[in-house]
């Protein structure tokens, strides 16, 4: 069906756009930008029903709205989640008083002794509430939930940003701003 082709290529093109441009032989630019038809065409030699409508489609009902298209709609980027070094030139933003980060159970030992690290990512991810978090956590397997201390972070000087698909993204966050639910 329609709904099922359309998550799968929104998946592939979140690793096109966010980790592996290569794969279907683009570039980014330094902000994350890839040519729109560049990415149109080297998709349809993997999916044959890659079209603009769809590209479009998918930007518009991605259900994380992981994908924006620049003011005239010749590029596309992922809003945040990458592990490429490229600036999308996210805004700081001022969080509220607590944020929370999902994780999996079996990461909760190093967590503790090291606080939040990006792993592959640029920035750790913080969503703005304990069910987001718990559903980024069973992605990992059986869930675990933190509660961040957000305003003790803002107060000892530390920036948040927020990508423009309303998640929150820092550098680490260290173990004493950390709560485990
Ligand atoms: C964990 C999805 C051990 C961290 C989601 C996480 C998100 C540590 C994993 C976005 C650690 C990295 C990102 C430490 C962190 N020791 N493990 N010191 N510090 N970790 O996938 O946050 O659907 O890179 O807890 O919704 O799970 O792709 O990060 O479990 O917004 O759009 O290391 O990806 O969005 O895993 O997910 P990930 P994440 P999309």
């Amino acid at each position: 069906g329609t709904t099922p082709n359309l998550t799968k290529l929104s998946k592939f093109m979140s690793l096109i756009l966010r980790h592996k441009p290569e794969t279907i032989g683009i570039t980014l630019d330094r902000h994350g930008w890839a040519d729109a038809s560049a990415l149109i065409a080297g998709i349809g030699k993997e999916y044959p029903t890659m079209s603009r409508s769809m590209l479009e489609k998918i930007v518009r009902t991605d259900n994380k709205q992981r994908y924006s298209f620049n003011e005239d709609g010749t590029k596309i980027r992922a809003n945040q989640g990458h592990s490429i070094p490229v600036d999308v030139e996210l805004p700081e933003a001022e969080p509220p008083r607590t944020l929370y980060h999902g994780t999996a159970q079996r990461f909760t030992t190093s967590i503790d002794a090291e606080g939040l690290l990006p792993q592959s990512r640029l920035y750790v991810h913080l969503s703005p509430d304990e069910q987001t978090a718990r559903k980024v956590g069973s992605r990992h397997g059986e869930p675990a939930v933190y509660l961040v201390d957000a305003a003790r972070m803002r107060r000892d000087g530390y920036v948040f940003y927020r990508s423009v698909n309303g998640v929150w993204l820092i550098k680490t966050v260290p173990a004493r701003y950390l709560h485990r639910l």
